[in-house]
């Protein structure tokens, strides 16, 4: 399938937040490679704005296969999240540059980058540069650990907000709030709105998120992108998440 109109990914995506439409990307990761053509084909049905593929580790799944099957049942563009420079993949239609800037990892915050930029520059992806905030979630993460950083308190949401400010003063093109994947708790509707009311960037929100509701609640607190992987992935039995989420989230 074809994957992309001309309007950049990006564009996309700063349109949408100033038409006050809130957006919802799946985050597929590789491993759970199984799954990935039937999450693709019920996005495509639920209107899916983005997918997201990348991990915090591979053991078992392979980037290229898992972006194809996802691209053989959906024109839904497919953005790389990736967990390090090994996730690179010029099959993917865009990439979140992520700057982990939650975090005092020189590597994290511009030295992969420099390793990853002329791979960059040869691809046809499209790079969105990516102000990347670990926030903590009730317990440890695989994102935390894999990247020897201490994610902000989730009560500190004065530390988000001149997080997320100087990442923006700095360039960064969207900020991207994390709890990591399964994290006990998603983060705070407070915290959210706090920072979405100090940036113009589109803020990105992810981590824990589970039902309907806490997407829509994500959303009305300030979110304009909720990312949804773990429950997604889990889902079983015969009612799908994918399209129940998709419509709290565009409702809002
Ligand atoms: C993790 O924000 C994503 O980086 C998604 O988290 O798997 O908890 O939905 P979940």
């Amino acid at each position: 399938m074809t994957t992309l109109t001309s309007t950049s990914i990006y564009d996309s995506i700063v349109a949408k937040k100033n038409a006050r439409a809130k957006q919802f990307a799946i985050l597929v990761d590789p491993d759970s490679n199984d799954n990935a053509g039937f999450i693709a084909k019920e996005a495509q049905c639920a209107n899916v704005d983005l997918i997201f593929i990348g991990g915090s580790i591979l053991t078992n799944g392979n980037i290229e296969s898992c972006i194809e099957v996802v691209k053989s049942e959906t024109d839904i563009p497919v953005v790389l999240f990736p967990g390090n420079t090994l996730q690179i993949n010029d099959k993917a239609d865009g990439i979140l540059f992520l700057s982990l800037i939650s975090g005092r990892n020189p590597e994290l915050l511009i030295g992969k980058h420099v390793i990853a930029a002329p791979v960059l520059k040869a691809s046809a992806m499209e790079v969105i540069p990516t102000g990347y905030m670990l926030i903590d979630g009730g317990s440890p993460t695989a994102v935390s650990y894999m990247s020897n950083s201490t994610p902000i308190p989730s009560d500190k949401a004065d530390i988000a907000v001149c997080t997320a400010l100087a990442g923006e003063m700095l360039g960064l093109k969207t900020i991207y709030m994390d709890g990591g994947s399964g994290a006990l708790s998603p983060i705070s509707e407070s915290m959210i709105s706090k920072v979405s009311e100090q940036i113009s960037v589109p803020l990105i929100i992810g981590g824990g998120i589970r039902t309907p509701e806490m997407a829509a609640n994500a959303c009305k607190a300030g979110a304009d992108l909720v990312v949804v992987g773990s429950a997604v992935e889990n889902q079983n039995g015969s009612r799908s998440l994918i399209p129940e989420i998709s419509e709290a989230i565009h409702s809002v």
